[in-house]
């Protein structure tokens, strides 16, 4: 005799596994009957959408989307939701939080998709010491620049803080991606097994985030971060970080899409690579003749001119000793022109000054991301470096220069 499985039930079963097994309710059959409602709501849902290839017993496609989730199953080119339509938060997830959806007030104002964003919301209680410690630390976050204030205090409110002695791995390479991690103190070394050989790549000196990669991009870890002082750092859960960075993410790459294809010095990317560029680039806005960059600093980021234009001035050393440097101008760059590349290739403090004249909004990278990511540009922009010792000779000469003896 043999007995017909129907459709769905293995998915049914698995997801509802997957919630009890993650959220560990106390009270089995109550959570089981939340979530079966829950299920039933959002299939309602879908066919009122006009969504209804799913059958009565096949979870909806946002419940097969959890699934995939939170078994981190990758899609075929591991950039699944790259789309803004695409991306589905995860309906059970706001079992977290509640304990009983029904009692719900309702609200007529709310729509679906606010309610579901309300509920699946994660909140770490934190003093206000913490709270305006996170804030500090979070001010410089590239990836939190192009969040609303809204969406931005919603990632505020996940994040946990945690402490880390000395030698403690953080991550581990190809392990899973738990977490993204932004730096409150401490410094951490970024290590990469290169042909079977593990070395250091890189360093975090008490400012700055990783962990990005794996919550992206659905990949095992790139590498493994140690730390090397005691630490501490603010940690935001993936599901967290999916709703809310890589959704803003599928946003800004509808907004720079056309940009980046259009920018004459990526041209040695492929066009997955750069949207990876855009999916780690923030707008930065500068009033003007506000200073970007300030010669002899040491550097951290990369620039691109999204609109209005940037003086570049450098010192030249007056003759007489007491007197003070003078600034020159030595170039400008307008829409779709890079600066401050120059620091990141040559290792050394920023050979010039860089300011706003009028309004000005930049694309900015990290220097993690501008080495990660920008390998196969190096050619295009060396040879502009080489420019830029002719024209250094060319404007100052060979004696009167003051740029931190800087020899390209
Ligand atoms: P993840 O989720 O993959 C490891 O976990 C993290 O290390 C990764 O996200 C980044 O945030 C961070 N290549 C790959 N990952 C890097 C790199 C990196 N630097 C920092 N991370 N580099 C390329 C080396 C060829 C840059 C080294 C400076
Ligand atoms: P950085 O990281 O050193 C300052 O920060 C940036 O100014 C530098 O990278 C370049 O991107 C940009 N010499 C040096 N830096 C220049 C120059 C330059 N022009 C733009 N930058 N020139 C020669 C010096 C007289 C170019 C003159 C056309």
């Amino acid at each position: 005799m043999s007995i017909e499985i129907p459709e769905g039930l293995t998915e049914l079963l698995q997801s509802f596994t997957v919630e009890v097994l993650r959220n560990q309710p106390g009270d089995l059959l109550e959570f089981a009957l939340q979530y079966f409602t829950q299920l039933k709501d959002s299939e309602i849902r879908g066919a009122a959408f006009g969504n209804d290839q799913n059958s009565a017993t096949r979870p909806s496609g946002k419940a097969v989307n959890f699934i995939e989730e939170a078994m981190q199953i990758d899609s075929e080119n591991g950039e699944e939701e790259s789309d803004d339509e695409e991306f589905t938060a995860p309906v059970m997830s706001r079992f977290i939080r509640r304990a009983s959806v029904c009692a719900e007030a309702f609200n007529p104002d709310e729509d679906e998709e606010d309610k579901e964003q309300r509920l699946s919301q994660v909140t770490h209680p934190k003093t206000d010491e913490q709270r305006q410690r996170l804030q500090e630390a979070c001010r410089d976050i590239l990836l939190f620049k192009n969040l609303d204030p809204e969406q931005f205090s919603q990632v505020l409110d996940a994040m946990f803080e945690k402490f880390f002695e000395v030698g403690e791995h953080i991550i581990d390479q190809d392990d899973d991606g738990d977490n993204f991690y932004v730096i409150e103190r401490g410094i951490f070394d970024i290590c990469m097994r290169v042909d079977g050989i593990e070395k250091i790549v890189g360093a975090y000196d008490n400012r700055g985030s990783f962990g990005e990669l794996a919550l992206m991009y659905n990949t095992p870890r790139a590498a493994t971060i140690i730390a090397t002082s005691p630490g501490a750092l603010w940690c935001l859960d993936r599901l967290t970080f999916r709703r809310i960075i890589v959704k803003n993410n599928a946003l800004k790459r509808r907004l720079y899409e056309e940009f980046i294809e259009s920018l004459p010095f990526l041209t040695s990317l492929e066009l997955s690579e750069r949207m990876k560029v855009v999916d780690v680039l923030s707008s930065k806005p500068f009033s003007d003749e506000e200073q970007i960059i300030s010669q002899g600093d040491l550097a951290d980021s990369f620039y691109i001119v999204e609109s209005g234009q940037v003086r570049i001035t450098m010192k030249r050393s007056r003759t007489k000793k007491d007197q003070e440097d003078e600034e020159v101008d030595i170039a400008t760059c307008s829409r779709g022109q890079y600066f401050g590349e120059l620091a990141l290739v040559t290792n050394k403090p920023r050979a010039a000054s860089a300011f706003a004249v009028g309004s000005v909004k930049c694309l900015v990278m990290d220097v993690q991301a501008f080495e990660r990511l920008l390998g196969p540009c190096m050619d295009i922009m060396k040879r502009n470096i080489a420019n830029y010792e002719d024209q250094l000779v060319t404007l100052f000469g060979n004696s009167t220069t003051d740029i931190e003896g800087k020899k390209l």
